[in-house]
């Protein structure tokens, strides 16, 4: 293989940015002849995880799945994309032991909420405000800001491809053998 695997680990919240921007960034590392692979919620909570809701003890379970799962790929030497809310430093911290500090690059999608309420693709934030969905991130479960991300992308600030271009500059010096 002729690349260097990394994990870009994605922290932030809901409608935050965090898939849209993974994948253009697939797009940018595919069109450089890069294997790379997507984790998020469409492929892991549906399948693998679909036992798990959002109380923070399946917040666990789910984070440490994940990490696995990233681990097996990133043995593989495929670069690595996770794409969760993964609210707190412990649960960050737990998968970025799993997968090998040296490998994980932390990425803070810190778009503020009021961009992400204001969003509200799915109307999930609406709901949590009428009450309607218990324990989410940001309205009735919290999130802790990362102390000390590799980066952090404000997708009220910077356009889809400023990001895209910042996190290329980040990833290409560690895959290129
Ligand atoms: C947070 C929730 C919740 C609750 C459903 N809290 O915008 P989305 O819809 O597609 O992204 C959110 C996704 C979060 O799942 P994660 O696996 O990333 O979370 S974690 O890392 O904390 O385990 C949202 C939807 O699931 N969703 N209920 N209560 N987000």
């Amino acid at each position: 293989l002729r690349q260097r695997s990394v994990m870009v680990w994605f922290t932030g919240l809901s409608g935050s940015g965090k898939s849209t921007i993974a994948i253009a960034l697939e797009r940018e590392l595919h069109q450089r002849g890069l294997l790379c692979r997507i984790l998020d919620g469409d492929n892991i909570r549906s399948g693998i995880n679909n036992n798990l809701g959002f109380s923070p003890e399946d917040r666990v379970e789910n984070i440490r799945r994940i990490a696995e799962v990233s681990k097996l790929f990133i043995d593989t030497g495929v670069i690595t994309i996770a794409a969760f809310i993964s609210p707190n430093n412990d649960l960050r911290e737990m998968a970025s032991s799993i997968i090998g500090k040296e490998n994980f690059l932390e990425i803070y999608v810190n778009t503020p909420i009021e961009e992400c309420e204001r969003r509200d693709v799915k109307g999930l934030y609406a709901k949590a405000r009428r009450g309607e969905i218990k324990d989410f991130t940001g309205v009735s479960a919290p999130f802790e800001a990362p102390e000390h991300p590799a980066l952090s992308l404000d997708t009220s600030v910077l356009s889809l491809e400023e990001s895209v271009n910042k996190l290329l500059g980040l990833i290409l010096p560690k895959v290129k053998v």
